[in-house]
């Protein structure tokens, strides 16, 4: 799915601002038809953003159920015989969308764009009306999975009193969380492009592949390189460009050339066009290793989340250029977009900014650690959640096939693979990533251990979480390193595959000390990481490491979390905590390993 551009031919309004927003405390928006006529008794609300922390209204941080946004857009009257589109970036669970009171588009999914053609709905020097009502209710048919709990006992609760049940640490933020932005195409238009690359001797190649829909004759594409001098040509919607000396899209030092598609009539006028980032990589797996542009590479870095101070997870560019600028200043390279896609505008920037993406779909919270309460089962994990985690997959791949940036599928987060049923469950997962794109490797991020693990055959590399000193043997740092080494040796052995170690940390609390150290203190989340960078460093298969979490981070409320999720290396108003210093002189530093 392409990303809107404005570019002479193509034009985008942003639709970002104040919207009418209406939370629908008693479900009945839908019974009542609210997206026939303005919404009444409405609030302002910022698009894009989290609506949970703007308004001193517990019961409105804690809705489960629709909201309602709304705003009056107008057509511009250059997009006379245009092709007007509507999207939005994600709107966080699920989403329907109607203008001027007519249903335009259903999501299910709060982390990926949807989007409608609404030409023929839309008057030009008139008011149009664009309502859209957002869901945050979490089901076993979504992802991320969670369950409405409800309480029957009247003695104790009020009359039909719910919660929402998660199985993931972090807020279930709600809401319009990236921008809404309308469109144009002309009406004959480039629908999709696909851009795989190669490197041969020291020459880049570019396959394409282009769709397009209505009446067109042609397919020119041209390729610039950053200085926007005209590099090669190609003609046909599927075809390939050699580049001569290429510049490779590297690690820490991007190069992005700009593919220039444009698409002709049968007279030769030029109809639409569309340019596309492009950085030649390549990425595969050999052996212990693996290989971006045939050069091992071990990942440092995060597990991230989108948060931040009353935005919650609304796209905020400051926050992501800001982070952008800790992760270098840090000497990370890459970070995981745990545990959802990130923003297309997140993405672009690690593509110019030449950060490794771990792109992970929002399968997280489906394993209880418990012999007996199953997860892959009729009530909870079934046909209907792998339907949807296979559309999620296709969503991403669709939105992510692209990115230079993006070096590997992950498609879960800690799994119950220990049960038999995970089994066919993901490896038809893992299959649809490959067969949707063979170019990438796969990964499955495991909290499991590798005597039980069902799983890790159908996936090219294996990422671990493992919290020992905090969640196992909590504060006991002189067993760390031995049970890393034993647990690490013990994949190995099964697997014979590259691992990373997507998930290690402790909560620290900033501005706490003490020494010797103890839990929750600053130096102890220091201590803790440099064990587990011993044995780390020792085996030759673990191709990288990625602490949880970059920042501080917001969380449901529970007796383990003070305010939030504080394994963060930096507060969630992006401070450095002592840890940042540590973790900048080691992977700034030398080592055998980078
Ligand atoms: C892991 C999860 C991550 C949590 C982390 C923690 O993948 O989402 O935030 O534990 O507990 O299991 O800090």
């Amino acid at each position: 799915m392409l990303y809107p551009l404005d570019n002479g031919i193509r034009e985008v309004k942003e639709l970002s601002g104040l919207w009418n927003f209406k939370v629908d405390f008693k479900n009945e928006g839908f019974e009542k038809r609210w997206y026939e006529n303005p919404l009444a008794d409405t609030i302002e609300m910022p698009v894009p953003s989290s609506y949970n922390d703007l308004t001193t209204d517990t019961a409105i941080r804690d809705h489960i159920g629709d909201v309602w946004y709304e705003r009056i857009i107008f057509i511009p009257n250059g997009w006379v015989n245009q092709r007007i589109v509507l999207r939005v970036g994600s709107a966080t669970n699920h989403a329907v969308m109607w203008v001027n009171g007519q249903e335009v588009a259903r999501h299910k999914g709060g982390y990926l764009p949807f989007e409608a053609d609404i030409t023929d709905l839309v008057k030009q020097g008139e008011k149009n009306r664009v309502t859209i009502a957002v869901n945050n209710i979490l089901d076993w048919s979504c992802l991320p999975s969670g369950e409405i709990k409800t309480y029957k006992d009247t003695s104790k609760y009020p009359e039909g009193y719910k919660t929402q049940e998660t199985y993931f640490d972090f807020f279930n933020y709600s809401g319009i969380h990236r921008p809404v932005r309308l469109y144009t195409t002309p009406k004959s238009y480039i629908e999709d492009v696909t851009v795989q690359t190669d490197i041969q001797d020291s020459n880049g190649v570019i396959k394409y592949s282009v769709s397009t829909q209505g009446d067109i004759a042609s397919v020119k594409v041209s390729a610039f390189d950053e200085n926007n001098k005209l590099v090669a040509t190609s003609k046909g919607k599927n075809n390939q460009f050699i580049i001569k000396n290429a510049h490779l899209w590297e690690p820490g030092n991007a190069y992005l050339y700009s593919l220039v598609f444009q698409t002709e009539s049968e007279q030769g006028v030029v109809q639409d066009r569309y340019e596309l980032p492009v950085g030649i990589r390549t990425v595969r797996v050999a052996g212990k290793q693996l290989l971006i542009n045939e050069k091992p590479f071990y990942f440092k870095g995060f597990g991230k989340h989108e948060d931040s101070d009353l935005h919650g997870r609304g796209m905020d560019e400051v926050i992501n250029v800001k982070d952008f600028n800790l992760l270098k200043w840090i000497g990370a390279n890459s970070f995981r977009t745990s545990h959802y896609p990130y923003s297309e505008e997140l993405m672009r920037l690690a593509d110019r900014e030449g950060l490794v993406v771990l792109d992970e779909v929002p399968a997280v919270g489906m394993c209880f650690w418990s012999e007996t309460n199953t997860v892959f089962n009729e009530e909870r994990v079934n046909e209907q959640t792998l339907e949807h985690h296979l559309q999620v997959i296709r969503e991403m791949i669709k939105r992510d096939k692209n990115h230079p940036c993006v070096v590997m599928w992950s498609i879960a987060n800690e799994v119950a693979t220990n049960e038999e049923a995970s089994e066919p469950y993901i490896r038809a997962v893992a299959e649809e990533t490959k067969k949707l794109d063979s170019t990438r490797p796969n990964t499955i991020v495991h909290t499991m251990w590798p005597s039980v693990d069902r799983v890790s055959q159908y996936v090219d590399v294996i990422c671990l979480n493992k919290y020992f000193g905090w969640y196992s043997d909590h504060g006991k740092l002189d067993l760390i390193e031995k049970h890393m080494d034993k647990e690490l040796l013990e994949w190995y052995e099964k697997y014979k595959k590259p691992i990373i170690i997507t998930e290690y940390g402790a909560d620290a609390i900033a501005g706490y000390h003490q020494v010797p150290a103890v839990t929750f203190t600053e130096e102890f989340q220091i201590e803790l990481l440099h064990q587990f960078h011993k044995s780390f460093d020792k085996h030759d298969f673990v191709i990288g490491e990625q602490v949880w979490a970059f920042a501080d981070f917001a969380t449901k409320q529970g007796l383990t979390r003070v305010v939030g999720n504080k394994k963060g290396i930096f507060t969630r108003q992006r401070h450095p905590k002592s840890a940042a210093f540590y973790l900048q002189k080691r992977w700034l530093g030398k080592n055998p390993k980078w």
